[in-house]
């Protein structure tokens, strides 16, 4: 399944969990305390949202005849947390009759055909008198044109699709069903009230939806994983003395002698535990020794993607591995790295046209570096290149085909 395929999905089952209830109106112009916090993505301090932002709220409350008294950011500064913030709101405003807190993390998605897109995650948190309350929380996407434009570009650019959740959430928070004395059982949809200041949303049921006698038992494709257990190969089991040469489990950052072997003989163990999917850490051919003191046995440092590495085992031996986990019912996760490859890997010199050759990310928040330059120091494969993207996809396909995962 493909990511935007896979986003649809989570976006379809998203609205579909949003209540749907017409736009109220309050009978008179009402005060709601406003707080903004953009946190960092990755270093940094939070800050306050962009004014374009803060005007499509203030828009969306002014249609429900609520007017807007934001907290200045220092009423929030240095609070970490939902709850804290909530309680920085009330406390300064006591007597606040709504309160809306917005907290925004914007990170970058993925670089396509030249053009940025970017995930503005937002929660949405509005009480009402101090006590009932409703949230929404969910992530946005949008695609800038420029490399340039960074997070608040991006919070810009979804303002009008947040002010549009926000409307609903409020619109559900204010709506007369969402009151148990005066719950309308006819309501298109409606919140439940399972506790004083706790509100969830209630799917609304289809009238019409037939109900088989028989429900269709799923054939075929067997069911999403329900527990995955990551193998770091090296580090579980050692089944095999005569692969470990210089392996030594003193340091931490040699080899330990762990192998694929050792794995096999733990499947029983992995099957009690109620492991459903077995993902394994690199196996490939990868670099063996040291860099600058760090240690290569994660197999993250991969030299070649089509070979077993001889420390960890054979092909023959994971294909043995595949079998006797597909005979339990179980899956096999492989785990290919199509980023990059290992320090000093011989296909750096081998084909220098397949690496950017940028020098390492600096910045981690600028989206052409993450794409385009190497993730501490490891060299970044040009996947843009046909070659490139061929090589990768028949690396993969090869061990789809040979059955291995
Ligand atoms: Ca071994």
């Amino acid at each position: 399944m493909s990511a935007r395929v896979v986003w649809l999905v989570v976006l379809l089952l998203t609205l579909s969990c949003i209540p749907k209830v017409p736009r109220q109106r309050l009978e008179s112009a009402t005060p709601i305390v406003v707080g903004y916090v953009v946190d960092p993505t990755y270093s940094g301090d939070a800050t306050t949202a962009p004014d374009a932002l803060k005007e499509a709220v203030a828009r969306a409350l002014e249609e429900r005849n609520l007017g807007v008294v934001e907290a200045p950011f220092e009423v929030l500064k240095g609070q970490r947390i939902t709850d804290t913030r909530k309680a920085a709101l009330k406390a300064w405003q006591p007597d606040a009759p709504y309160v809306l807190l917005v907290e925004l993390r914007v990170h970058f998605f993925s670089q396509l055909d030249g053009r940025y897109r970017w995930e503005v995650g937002t929660a949405l948190t509005v009480s009402k008198n101090g006590g009932v309350e409703a949230r929404d929380a969910f992530e946005l996407p949008v695609i800038l044109q420029y490399d340039h434009e960074k997070q608040r570009a991006a919070i810009n650019a979804a303002s009008s699709d947040l002010a549009s959740r926000l409307g609903g959430l409020i619109d559900g928070l204010l709506v007369p069903s969402a009151a148990p004395a005066a719950a309308d059982p006819n309501a298109p949809a409606s919140f439940q009230q399972l506790s004083p200041g706790q509100l969830v949303p209630q799917k609304a049921k289809p009238k019409d939806e037939p109900k088989p006698k028989d429900e269709p038992k799923p054939s075929g494709r067997r069911a999403s994983p329900r527990s995955i257990y990551f193998v770091m190969v090296d580090r579980f089991a050692n089944g095999d003395r005569a692969n470990d040469g210089d392996a030594d489990p003193r340091d931490p950052h040699a080899f330990h002698g762990g192998d694929l072997k050792g794995l096999l003989s733990r499947l029983d163990w992995l099957q009690e535990l109620g492991v459903d999917t077995v993902w394994l850490s690199p196996v490939y051919g990868m670099r063996t020794t040291k860099w600058h003191g760090y240690g290569s046995f994660h197999g993250y440092w991969t030299w070649e993607l089509d070979t077993v590495e001889p420390r960890l085992g054979d092909e023959a031996t994971l294909r043995q591995l595949s079998d006797e986990l597909h005979r339990r019912d179980m899956k096999l996760v492989l785990d290919l790295v199509l980023n990059h490859v290992g320090p000093d890997a011989p296909l750096v010199s081998a084909k220098p046209d397949w690496f950017h050759h940028n020098g390492g990310i600096t910045d981690w928040n600028d989206p052409v570096q993450l794409t385009t330059f190497d993730a501490h120091g490891l060299p970044d494969f040009a996947t843009e290149r046909p070659e490139v993207s061929k090589f990768l996809t028949d690396a993969s396909r090869r061990w789809l085909r040979e059955g291995t995962a």
